[in-house]
């Protein structure tokens, strides 16, 4: 079992989204252990995205991020962390495959929908980020003995 962190983003709560993004998660089989609605504040805005803190889009990522609420998650699961990237598709949407959520929802690289931890390193920061330990709960779906089923039978 892994845990990633998921949020969607100011443009995917505003456009009506997150119930969609929500509902494709819980479809592939993932666990929801927390989620809540923020505006995230400047200083959270730039921790989360330190890394980019040099890049020519990074004034403008703050901006965007903090422009409206955000949906914050965690999702756990088998492989969650490179099964949540493949089902956003590519950063830039124009890039996206069709059946991914950038590539049926999105069509630019600034307004991409959703986030999703790119490693186990960066998925333990963000969730630190978002949530105490206190806020995540970890309870099995009746329905996973149908989704692991060489644990559970
Ligand atoms: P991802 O969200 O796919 O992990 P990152 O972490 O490389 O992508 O970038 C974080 C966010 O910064 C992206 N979701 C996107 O909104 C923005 N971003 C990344 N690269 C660019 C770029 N070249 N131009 C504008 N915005 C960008």
């Amino acid at each position: 079992m892994q845990r990633t962190f998921v949020m969607v983003k100011p443009d995917g709560v505003g456009r009506g989204l997150t119930g969609t993004v929500i509902a494709r998660l819980e479809r592939r089989g993932l666990r929801l252990v927390g989620m809540k609605l923020l505006q995230i504040p400047p200083e959270l805005a730039a921790k989360h995205y330190a890394a980019h803190q040099a890049k020519p889009f990074y004034p403008g990522l703050i901006r965007f991020i903090t422009s409206g609420p955000v949906v914050a998650m965690v999702w756990e699961g088998d492989d969650a962390i490179s099964q949540v990237r493949t089902m956003m598709g590519p950063t830039d949407p124009g890039k996206a495959p069709p059946g991914t959520i950038r590539g049926d929802f999105a069509l630019t690289i600034d307004c991409n929908v959703i986030h999703g931890s790119d490693g186990p390193d960066a998925a333990a920061s963000e969730i630190a980020l978002y949530f105490s330990a206190a806020e995540l709960v970890s309870v099995p779906r009746p329905e996973e003995s149908w989704i692991y089923p060489q644990t559970s039978r």
